[in-house]
């Protein structure tokens, strides 16, 4: 599998300083990935992206670049602004995708320019790159006002944690899988996970998804093998403790290497 390092913070309005140190060492933990859970040996070929943390829109030119010369790739981030182009960059070989997105908040403040960890989702939607009706978002927790009218107003399907705790992560997995009819876009925010197996991210939500129910999922959705790429954001060693979030993000990375 191909994984991009794409450790880009510059577009994490200051929470996400240190979110460009996550790609070398979820790499470094990937040395102890040895097969992951379907028996399945994970080789990886490193492409590593030299960005400008002080010019967002250059390195963001860069990712899409750098994405839509792949048929599959792992993106490690770097802060959630980095979706923006790696989607820019799948649509441009794939018209008409489903972009699934698990992440503790829905990301659809109002435009900043360049796009943002804040915004990436609404200016992707705003500039007709994904149909809102093949967005789904999994794990959601905290919004803001005009995030949730901004979800009504354009029928975007979301999961919220609530839901997920009520009806079981299998059974929202088995409705995520039946709305797979095209290729995916699949984009994990750390912070969809608890702070208690997370703590090393920007925004600390309790009452997160376990590392075991997001692993499920993606398995479930790997299975599918309709994933054309797929990006690990928010991750950040400077407020990690003892590197557990960087392991954690190399276990994902390890199950979803044979996608
Ligand atoms: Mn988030």
């Amino acid at each position: 599998m191909k994984i991009i390092k794409a450790g880009f913070s510059g577009g994490g309005l200051g929470r996400g300083d240190g979110s460009n140190l996550a790609p070398d060492l979820v790499v470094k933990h990937l040395e102890s990935v040895y097969s992951n859970e379907d028996q399945k040996r994970c080789v990886f070929e490193i492409e590593e992206l030299v960005l400008d943390e002080k010019n967002i829109e250059e390195s963001h030119a860069l990712i899409e670049e750098s994405v839509s010369k792949e048929d599959k790739a792992i993106i490690i981030g770097g802060d959630h602004s980095i979706t923006y182009p790696a989607v820019k960059g799948f649509s441009k070989n794939n018209e008409d995708f489903i972009l699934i997105i698990f992440d503790a908040h829905p990301d659809l403040m109002d435009d900043f320019k360049p796009p943002t960890q804040e915004d990436y989702l609404k200016v992707l939607v705003e500039e007709g790159v994904v149909k809102p009706e093949n967005v789904i978002l999994v794990g959601l927790r905290n919004w803001d006002a005009q995030e949730i009218s901004y979800l009504e107003k354009k029928q975007i399907r979301f999961y919220t944690c609530k839901e997920i705790f009520e009806k079981g992560i299998k059974e929202i997995t088995k409705e995520i899988i039946i709305k797979i009819t095209k290729p995916v876009y699949l984009s994990v925010d750390v912070d969809v996970v608890d702070p208690t197996e997370a703590i090393g991210t920007g925004y600390l939500e309790h009452g997160g998804l376990s590392s075991r129910e997001l692993i499920y999922a993606l398995q479930k959705i790997k299975e599918t093998n309709k994933i054309g790429m797929c990006d690990l954001v928010e991750i950040n060693p400077e407020k990690d403790v003892n590197e557990m979030t960087s392991i954690l993000g190399a276990k994902i990375v390890g199950e979803l290497c044979d996608f």
